[in-house]
């Protein structure tokens, strides 16, 4: 019994220490300086033209949510979150001194506001 030869593994996305599931993970209201890197698994748009996918794109009921990856790496390098009634964040991610993962909030607002 049990010999399907078939591993299965329960994994909690919540506490995968490689890569973060982006549904759980990339959400305005826990997202922050400690949130780690944001390994990006499904780019779907190219936003700087070059013909490669850069960017992911999550629309839901509580707004956008938009991953960009700039080098390449595979992680994302800046995220915005917009909600629905136009308030946006945007952060961009770093390495501090000590090697540290950190992300910077260098903008925040509300769209049309001005
Ligand atoms: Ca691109
Ligand atoms: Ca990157």
């Amino acid at each position: 019994m049990f010999s399907r030869g078939v591993a299965v593994v329960a994994e909690d996305p919540t506490t995968s220490v490689s890569g973060v599931d982006l549904d759980v993970e990339l959400d305005a209201r826990s997202f922050g300086p400690e949130s780690g890197s944001v390994a990006l698994t499904s780019l779907t748009h190219d936003l700087d033209g070059d013909g490669i996918f850069d960017t992911y794109v999550r629309a839901d009921g509580d707004g956008t949510v938009i991953a960009t990856d700039l080098d390449g790496d595979g992680d994302a390098d800046r995220v915005t979150f917009l909600d629905a009634s136009g308030e946006y964040d945007a952060w961009e991610f770093r390495v501090d001194d000590d090697g540290n993962p950190t992300w910077d909030r260098i903008d925040d607002g509300l769209l049309g506001d001005s």
